[in-house]
């Protein structure tokens, strides 16, 4: 009997983006280490101090410039042109280092940081620089009523219909560069495992949830993510 190879789900963490220098969130130098989170990524924190929020997302915005894309997003937009069937990447990530790399077929599911979201008229549109207290909605012209288009703890996640439809559908799902501490994300891997897929996580070192996995592969994202992409290529 051959396993099914054709629908693959990915689901990408901060683990993917931290050889492009950018911070993940809970290892030893992450970004909950120097801010509390309950400060900067809940929407009770924005209410109660707009400008705190703001700034802290306008220095992650303006730090992103100089960041590209690594051999691990390469290998994932490769994988979506050259494998004959689905691939559904979604990523927590709310830099656009998937996008830069050239995957299409993509979910940002806890937003991005390059688009602002006016809260009046409910228009995201891309955002480059600063959002400040006079920022002026390009759609509406509100002024002051734009936030960073990012998912803050006790949101809804974005297009979880279309997420779960594909793991329902899943032959694959592989999770990658991820502690697996956040749900919905954390509870993807029963989904794809209830689906009859098989479960891949690819991570520096084992995350709590490794046993939920039929396989694992340790490593830096940009060795171990590569090679599994032109393994799983050249046998197809
Ligand atoms: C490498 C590497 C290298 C390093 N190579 N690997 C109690 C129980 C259960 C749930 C809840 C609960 N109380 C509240 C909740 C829900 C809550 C939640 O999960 N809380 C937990 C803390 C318990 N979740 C929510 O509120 C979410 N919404 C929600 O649930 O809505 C209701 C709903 C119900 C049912 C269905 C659907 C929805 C919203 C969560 C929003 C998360 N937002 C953030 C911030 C985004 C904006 C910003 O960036 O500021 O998203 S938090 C932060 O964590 C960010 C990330 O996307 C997310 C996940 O982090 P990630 O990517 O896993 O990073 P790390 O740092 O944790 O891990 C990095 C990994 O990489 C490590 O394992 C390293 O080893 C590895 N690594 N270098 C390969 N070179």
């Amino acid at each position: 009997m051959t396993t099914a190879r054709e629908n693959i789900v990915i689901l990408t963490g901060a683990g993917i983006s931290a050889e492009s220098g950018i911070a993940t969130f809970r290892d030893k130098d992450g970004v909950w280490s120097k801010f509390k989170l309950e400060d900067y990524a809940t929407p009770e924190a924005f209410e109660r101090d707009p400008v705190k929020v703001q700034t802290f997302y306008n220095e992650r915005r303006a730090g992103m410039k100089d960041k590209q894309p690594k051999a691990a997003h390469e290998a994932l937009a490769r994988l979506e042109k050259e494998h004959s069937g689905e691939v559904l990447l979604v990523t927590q990530n709310i830099d656009d280092l998937h996008d830069r790399a050239g995957s299409e077929n993509l979910v940002h599911m806890h937003g991005e940081l390059l688009k602002a979201w006016c809260t009046h008229c409910d228009n995201r549109s891309a955002w480059l620089y600063n959002i400040e207290a006079d920022s002026v909605c390009a759609s509406c012209g509100q002024k002051g009523s734009l936030r960073p288009d990012v998912v803050w703890f006790g949101e809804m996640p974005y297009q979880m219909d279309r997420i779960f439809d594909a793991l329902d559908r899943a032959d694959i799902f592989i999770s990658i560069g991820t502690s697996g501490a956040v749900y919905p994300a954390a509870g993807f891997v029963d989904a794809a495992n209830q689906a009859g897929a098989a479960t891949m996580e690819l991570n520096l070192e084992p995350s709590d949830g490794s046993y939920l996995f039929d396989e694992v592969a340790h490593g830096p994202a940009t060795e171990i993510v590569p090679n599994w992409v032109e393994g799983f290529l050249t046998e197809s």
